[in-house]
């Protein structure tokens, strides 16, 4: 449009903008209309607009310099944008060299009281247990073993995964993201994305798998043994094992582990025993009887034994089951007179 535009209409529309106090980008605009206006006339012009254009420059420099100053711009405090909360750094699992162990020299003992009950699935082997994230995990043995997310107050798995048909499921444990669960005598974990449950890895360890919990650091392994071992939670690299004992020596058996409060908790497999374990040291600093907590009249078939224990740690909530118990337990501990 410019381009056609007259040399006359042109100087008119430079002193409308020069006569209604315009000011530095008008100014620069004027400039560039005069630049540019002698490309845009016929030739017999020229002369003409070399004098109009230096005359209308310095008559927008005078308008501009005589124009109030621009009103000062607020500056507006803007939100400072709030930094990404950075993931925690974990811990790092070193590795240690297990210390001479020795018997405590005593153990204080406890019975329980049942605090709520709720169903359990009395098909379920219960090999694995765990809360976490506001969800009850399980892991089943036997044949197919399978890996669940249960609904804690129906005691419907809502997700669930049958392994395939050579593997028996064991012990199972949440890290960050994924978990990890043990089989038996396949002598390999399987890592699964906790949502999905895809799996994502599988590791290859030298002992039988039972249980697994982890103390924030590195994952803490059972084989059936008095021995747990500990893992390097991105590779499952053996860093440490300590031995557990009780007053009279070795404890073998350890089976379904948790870990609460700094302490190590396993099931004695073929017992109503949990113990609870120091594992700086590997001594048993407490005995749990859980003798007479499934009632037999509430069987429909036949049951296993105790084995299963999950903690809800934002909650304080302590859940214990059994293989093929049809129910689930939360429980507190008594301690018993005299421990
Ligand atoms: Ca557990």
């Amino acid at each position: 449009m410019f381009l056609m535009c007259p040399w006359k209409k042109c100087l008119v529309t430079i002193r409308r903008k020069i006569n209604s106090r315009i000011g530095i980008p008008r100014l620069r605009e004027a400039i560039l209309l005069v630049k540019l206006h002698p490309m845009k006339i016929k030739i017999s012009y020229a002369h003409k607009t070399v004098w109009t254009g230096l005359v209308t420059a310095v008559l927008v420099l005078i308008t501009a310099c005589t124009s109030p100053a621009p009103e000062p711009v607020a500056i507006v405090e803007t939100a400072t944008p709030t930094t990404a909360p950075t993931a925690t750094a974990v811990p790092s699992c070193d590795p240690f060299e297990e210390t001479a162990v020795t018997p405590p020299s005593s153990v204080s003992n406890y019975s329980y009281q049942i605090l709520n009950s709720y169903p359990h699935d009395p098909n379920a082997f219960t090999q694995g247990l765990l809360f976490g994230d506001d969800v009850l995990y399980e892991s089943t043995g036997r044949y197919p073993s399978s890996l669940r997310r249960v609904d804690l107050a129906s005691g419907e798995p809502q997700q669930l995964i049958n392994l395939e048909d050579q593997y028996f499921g064991e012990g199972l444990v949440l890290w960050q993201d994924k978990l990890i669960q043990l089989t038996w005598q396949n002598r390999v974990a399987f890592v699964y994305d906790k949502e999905s449950f895809e799996q994502l890895d599988t590791w290859e360890y030298e002992t039988e798998g039972w249980g697994i919990t982890h103390n924030g650091r590195c994952l803490i392994m059972s084989d059936g043994s008095a021995t747990l071992t500990f893992r390097d939670p991105e590779t499952f690299a053996a860093v440490g094992r300590i031995t557990v004992q009780d007053q009279n020596g070795p404890v073998q058996r350890l089976n379904e582990l948790e870990y609460i409060n700094g302490e190590v908790w396993a099931n004695i497999w073929q017992t109503n025993r949990i113990v609870r374990i120091d594992p700086a040291t590997g001594q048993v600093v407490g005995s749990i009887d859980f003798t007479g907590l499934l009632d037999p009249a509430t069987l429909t078939q036949p049951a296993d034994v105790l084995n299963g224990i999950a903690y809800d740690e934002m909650n304080g909530r302590l859940f214990i089951t059994g293989k093929l118990w049809p129910t689930l337990f939360e429980i507190e501990l008594v301690p018993e007179e005299g421990s």
